[in-house]
């Protein structure tokens, strides 16, 4: 083993420990798909690797501690994820994958931060972690995954924006209110590549 695969080893075994098996599983594919999109785009593929394992680390915390970590990190929550606790793993991992894991890239961590909203004006690594959350290998539910699964390959900008438009809509027809950062990573992709 290299000291890559020795790091990737040790950060999978405890990954299993700390995630349900699940939610293990989801990350493995995103791992994956993260990686082959990092070499269809030339991204560094050893970081898209890393991010896709490590993105949902904080997924099986309590609020509790997924909120002690925000704070540990310095980092802050918006008024929208206090009333909606399901999206501070995403702030949560960023730290956590720092503390936990020993993870001290930085745009590692702003891939992971960045996951579940996306952000205006993503890097390519984070627009690759947001794209392989959303149509990794184990995920059934969404329609037309298919067909995003062929574009994540051919365009990546414009299958992030047909993502962002399917959660969009989904949400609104769910009932569900939408965080203002989907909405303004949503019209900012939508006036770049709409
Ligand atoms: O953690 P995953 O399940 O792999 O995926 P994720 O990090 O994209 O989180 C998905 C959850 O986040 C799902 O329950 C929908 C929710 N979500 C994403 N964007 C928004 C949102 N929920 C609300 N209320 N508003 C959003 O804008
Ligand atoms: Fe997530
Ligand atoms: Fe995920």
């Amino acid at each position: 083993m290299n000291d890559f695969q020795q790091n990737i080893n040790n950060i999978r075994k405890k990954l299993e420990k700390d995630l349900k098996e699940s939610r293990y599983l989801h990350t493995l594919g995103v791992a994956y798909t993260a990686a082959s999109l990092a070499m269809r785009y030339g991204v560094d593929m050893q970081k898209a690797l890393l991010a896709g394992y490590l993105h949902d680390c904080a997924k099986c915390l309590s609020e509790r501690e997924m909120r002690s970590l925000i704070k540990e990190g310095g980092l802050y929550t918006t008024v929208y994820e206090d009333k909606n606790p399901k999206l501070l793993h995403a702030k949560a991992g960023a730290v956590l994958a720092e503390k936990g894991y020993g993870i001290k890239d930085r745009e590692i961590q702003h891939a992971i931060m960045v996951h579940t909203t996306g952000a205006p004006g993503m890097s390519m690594l984070d627009e690759i972690i947001f794209t392989a959350d959303y149509i990794e290998p184990g995920r059934d539910k969404a329609a037309g995954l298919p067909a995003l699964r062929e574009e994540a390959f051919s365009s990546l900008h414009s299958c992030t924006l047909h993502i962002l438009e399917d959660t969009v809509n989904y949400l609104r027809s769910s009932g569900s209110t939408i965080d203002p950062a989907t909405s303004e990573t949503y019209s900012y992709y939508k006036k770049l590549y709409g």
